[in-house]
């Protein structure tokens, strides 16, 4: 008696805790509102038989009670009862999974007119890349990794000398714009994920991942690594912020290319994710912990 009215509690209890849950989606950023439909689908299908399950066992706890004098029956095999679960468990399946088919061709099959950008993951931190103005990426290769070149790229091929880096972590993004995300990691496995875009996906060394998205309101949003990639993992953030045309402009002005990063490192100023890299590959404490506050390092140079 008592176990059914716990049961009946759970059940009540843990739908009206996720109606009234403040930990809920961020406001989105993006297009990808079919993402957040498909797991309100799967939401109300997983709800409803979550309810129908732990409803349907506190009636029989209740109903088929001890009682003196009365034996349980047993019955293993019930055909009638199997299809019909079978069939209902189908249904209920193929309801989460279809509309989540549909969503993934929408989120790999980019627009044509889309810009592209590269994400570069490396423990423990995420740099960008442009095209510049020829709109092409330059060529690369974790074999090129220097401290000079951080993000490794073919020093002679001529698309990526304008290629645009940015080294101090935060990416911008021009408002309604659609972008293609190329995704690569040097080292090991990450994810690049900013929630308010509900787009994210695992960076694979030795291969490009990507994703699409529109940003369809300008802010700044934090970017995570949602892939547990080391003891600095949870520092691996970046900022990704979204801007009006002309203030895109205005910071696309401020950013150094390929080409004048390299000069730059070859005069032995240093950068940010260079120093970085090479006091990682030394094997410094300090790398432990991601990127070394630029202060210490002009202390220490
Ligand atoms: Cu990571």
């Amino acid at each position: 008696m008592i176990l059914a009215f716990v049961l009946v509690v759970l059940v009540v209890g843990s739908v009206i805790f996720h109606l009234l849950s403040p930990w809920w989606w961020t406001p989105i950023a993006s297009n990808w509102d079919y993402i957040d439909h498909t797991i309100t689908i799967t939401f109300w299908i997983t709800g409803v038989v979550f309810v129908a399950i732990g409803l349907f066992m506190a009636y029989c706890v209740f109903r088929f009670r001890h009682q003196e004098g009365t034996r349980a029956a047993y019955e293993p095999e019930n055909k009638r009862l199997e299809w019909w679960l079978t069939v209902v468990t189908t249904l209920g399946v193929a309801g989460m999974l279809t509309p989540g088919l549909f969503v993934w061709n929408q989120f790999i099959t980019v627009p044509k007119e889309a810009d592209v950008i590269e994400v570069m993951a490396q423990q423990w931190q995420f740099s960008f890349r442009l095209p510049g103005k020829d709109g092409v990426l330059g060529t690369s290769d974790t074999g090129n990794v220097s401290s000079e070149n951080p993000f490794g790229l073919n020093p002679n091929d001529p698309n990526g000398q304008d290629d645009v880096l940015i080294e101090a972590q935060d990416l911008h993004l021009p408002l309604n714009r659609p972008v293609k995300v190329l995704l690569r990691s040097v080292d090991t496995l990450h994810n690049f994920y900013v929630p308010q875009f509900r787009a994210k996906m695992d960076m694979v060394p030795g291969m490009v991942t990507y994703f699409w998205f529109t940003p369809t309101r300008t802010g700044t949003f934090e970017s995570i690594c949602a892939e547990l990639c080391g003891t600095g993992h949870y520092t691996m953030r970046a900022v990704v912020v979204v801007d009006e045309d002309s203030a895109y402009q205005t910071w696309l002005q401020e950013q150094s290319t390929f080409k004048q990063a390299l000069a730059k490192n070859r005069n032995s100023t240093g950068s940010k994710l260079s120093l970085a890299l090479s006091k990682r590959q030394t094997g410094s404490a300090d790398s432990v912990y991601g990127v070394i506050p630029p202060k210490r390092n002009s202390l220490r140079n």
